[in-house]
């Protein structure tokens, strides 16, 4: 297994638990994440992402409300998603679970070991108009704990012109848990359950709340909480926006069901509120 870069710190650490947030620069192997280029360009045209433009253009036809930057006058971009290349493809299994990011999750959690939950990859072309809408993981995912993480791993030099996640500060602390959206819409799944997402921005225009960006490069890795409320803008550069997101559970997370939210084939031996069977989510750490 690869080594990370460097230790992560205490301060580190105690960020991720106090913002529920972290940016971890130069973390890992610039060419570790490089090395997914290949393998993330060969997802494009198959059916295993899904393209979220033109979602957004299906939903914004029926009158939904799709918050999108004008559209560019050169060519507009892409921008989409795929989950769970972990089953199917090598390069991805070693990335989610033979890389340093378990131990850095595991370490960043404080827990004794990892689970890996999914992986996904969220990739904005230059002239991406879509945002990604304010969110919280939590919704999406049928666990219940408090270490559960996303490590978003940015394949390129990442600003907020190209399309940088925010996070609202410390909202990860918020007593809700929110109903899952569309992604490149606050338009909700149907089916599922939670309370509305606060409008964010306007909080934080009067100061009841703080948002933060990170400049990122590859090797660089933001840590999120899986409550934390965060969004990503449209990719108005010159340069593609690709990232990877790795979903990882910690020691005190049980399978909770979230009805309506998308559920895994290969998740159908999970038992209600027991810990996570080892075999669909594996284990890709454990404390010495
Ligand atoms: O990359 C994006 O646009 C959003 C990322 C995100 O929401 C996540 O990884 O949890």
């Amino acid at each position: 297994m690869e080594a990370m870069r460097r230790e992560i710190t205490t301060e580190e650490i105690e960020t991720f638990w106090r913002d529920g947030i972290v940016c971890l620069h130069e973390i890992i192997d610039p060419q570790l994440v490089l090395s997914m280029s290949d393998p993330i360009a060969a997802l494009v045209g198959t059916a295993q992402v899904a393209d979220l433009s033109a979602m957004g253009d299906a939903l914004a036809a029926n009158g939904q409300d799709v918050p999108r930057s004008e559209t560019p006058a050169d060519a507009r971009g892409q921008f989409f998603a795929g989950v769970d290349h972990w089953l199917e493809h090598e390069e991805f299994r070693q990335f989610a679970c033979q890389s340093p990011l378990p131990e850095i999750a595991g370490r960043i959690m404080r827990s004794d070991l990892v689970y890996l939950w999914e992986d996904s990859v969220l990739s904005k072309e230059p002239g991406t108009i879509e945002r990604t809408a304010w969110h919280q993981d939590m919704g999406y995912f049928h666990v219940s704990g408090n270490k559960v993480c996303t490590m978003w791993c940015p394949l390129d030099s990442v600003t907020t012109d190209s399309g940088s996640v925010h996070f609202v500060v410390g909202s990860h602390l918020w007593d809700d848990i929110y109903q899952p959206n569309l992604f490149v819409s606050s338009v909700v799944i149907p089916g599922t359950v939670g309370e509305q997402i606060p409008d964010v921005e306007a909080m934080a225009e009067r100061g009841e709340c703080q948002i933060v960006t990170f400049d990122t490069e590859p090797g660089d890795v933001t840590v999120h909480h899986a409550r934390t409320i965060h969004g990503a803008g449209p990719n108005t550069s010159e340069r593609h926006r690709r990232a990877i997101s790795l979903r990882y559970c910690g020691d005190d997370v049980v399978y909770l069901t979230r009805p309506g939210a998308p559920l895994k084939e290969h998740h159908h031996k999970m038992v209600e509120g027991a810990t996570l069977n080892s075999e669909d989510c594996p284990i890709v750490w454990r404390r010495n």
